[in-house]
């Protein structure tokens, strides 16, 4: 673990420090200081579900009005392009490379049997808050393993109320609330907020910080009938082979969850008003992969499990009205949800680990319009299909050759490589890279590799760099 720690310290101190202009010390709070925290994040969420973010559909009133009521950022990614490994970047502020989470990690009976989870090692955002004064609670869906030490009540929450693998909007049968089964019945969603408002309530007077994580827009495509469109009449639609281009029933399900999550924005926004807690309230909107092929975005191209922006660009915005203006857009930053750590932990007044690196920058001072973020700041993402980064206003894709990794890895572990097992990650398997200027192409179509030789291969070189991760070649947790 050490040495991993010194290569990255070597490799990244650069990059990492380049990335905010005069970032400031956290500073301790007195605890009638400190900012209630609320993460909400979605799940499979399309980037154009929202009113606000170009649904033409629907409206979003109480996600717009949020947006509105803050920042919102319109260059802002997810830490990955599919559930698992994009949460634990979230949680811990780093690359899920340094630990070994990078893949789906199988059903709920799959993950406790091969006891796949995050790293008992990694520190979790709750871990540090709770350390600061904070109770803390994670709300929805986990995915951050199932077997006990991987539970949220072993992570820093001290309530729990989550699906910890599998999820489901109308069964309770996977739901469980410190550990343990729950009864119950209804459309969890609301079920999820429900246990929200409690803890708020049973924790006005103390900050808190709530992790919320919505399983919707995630199949399968079922909502409480209350929350469809008008003129729906179905509330629950298998996925079709092939999706018709037309406003249909899986369209109108598929807005009925959106629906759905934004009268839960609603509700929480609502509480905090009731208690007098808005003012001094983060609340912050992300998502942790794009939506799927049923709604493709028009101004992205690609989807989940896709690292064109449409799989990984997220609507961000975050709103905390005793410190930052609201109705601010930011057009310009770059930033991610790995961000949020140590952001939420400078301003809980909390304390960074100093015996690793994190990966996230402290953007409160950006929120703040007091600094911007350096405009070669870089992010990595790598997975089956390949490796990507940005960097400024480049991003270049290169893509895992199938075949010549396939043999390769056959070659290599003597089997092939299963739904849960990493790739490679080895150059030689491949293809030749691609080049897009977001500046102007966000739809990334105009490959310009060919154009920019000396670009090309300074992004790869840095991705190899990334790529040195050999302890990635399994998930971690039996034992590690
Ligand atoms: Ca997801």
């Amino acid at each position: 673990m050490k040495k991993r720690n010194q290569f990255f310290s070597a490799a990244w101190a650069a990059s990492a420090c380049a990335c905010v202009m005069s970032a400031p010390l956290a500073t301790s709070l007195d605890a009638a200081d400190k900012p209630n925290i609320i993460v909400m994040i979605t799940d499979d969420l399309n980037y154009e579900a929202y009113s606000y973010t170009g649904n033409e559909n629907l409206k979003t009133p109480h996600v717009d009005k949020l947006i509105e009521d803050g920042v919102f950022f319109r260059q802002a990614y997810t830490t990955h392009a599919v559930c698992a490994p994009s949460r634990a970047g979230l949680m811990t502020g780093r690359y899920q490379a340094r630990f070994g989470y990078e893949t789906l990690t199988g059903n709920t009976e799959e993950a406790a049997k091969f006891d796949r989870g995050v790293d008992t090692k990694e520190v979790f955002i709750s871990n540090i808050l709770k350390d600061a004064g904070y109770t803390t609670a994670a709300i929805g869906k986990w995915h951050l393993g199932v077997n006990e030490k991987y539970q949220p009540n072993a992570r820093g929450f001290d309530y729990a109320f989550n699906f910890l693998g599998g999820c489901s909007y109308d069964r309770w049968d996977g739901l469980r609330e410190n550990g343990k089964p729950v009864d119950g019945s209804g459309y969890t969603t609301d079920a999820l907020t429900d246990r929200t408002l409690s803890f708020i309530e049973e924790n006005k007077d103390k900050p808190f910080f709530i992790y919320y994580a919505s399983f919707n827009v995630h199949s399968p495509y079922t909502v409480d009938p209350k929350y469809l469109p008008e003129g729906a009449t179905v509330n629950k639609v298998r996925k079709p082979k092939e999706v018709s281009g037309e406003y249909d029933d899986l369209q109108k399900v598929y807005d009925g969850m959106i629906t759905a999550f934004d009268v839960q924005v609603g509700r929480i926004n609502n509480k905090l008003e009731e208690l007098g807690l808005a003012e001094n309230t983060i609340v912050v909107i992300t998502n942790d992969n794009g939506g799927t092929k049923i709604r493709p975005c028009k101004q992205f191209s690609g989807h989940k499990a896709t690292y064109y922006e449409g799989g990984v660009r997220t609507p961000f915005a975050i709103k905390w009205p005793a410190q930052l203006k609201a109705g601010t857009v930011d057009k310009d930053n770059v930033i991610s949800n790995l961000d949020l750590l140590p952001t939420l932990v400078a301003a809980a007044g909390g304390k960074l680990p100093t015996d690793r690196d994190i990966d996230g920058v402290n953007i409160l001072p950006v929120l703040k319009g007091e600094s911007k973020i350096a405009d070669d700041r870089q992010l990595f993402w790598r997975a089956g299909s390949g490796s990507f980064t940005r960097k400024g206003k480049y991003k270049l894709h290169w893509p895992l050759n199938r075949k010549k990794h396939a043999e390769a890895y056959l070659k290599l572990k003597g089997k092939k490589q299963g739904r849960e097992d990493p790739p490679l990650y080895d150059p030689a398997n491949y293809d030749a890279p691609l080049l897009f200027d977001l500046s102007v192409d966000e739809k990334e179509q105009n490959d310009i590799a060919a154009q920019h030789p000396e670009i090309v291969q300074q992004l790869c070189k840095d991705l190899e760099r990334f790529n040195t991760f050999k302890e990635t070649d399994k998930i971690q947790g039996s034992g590690k």
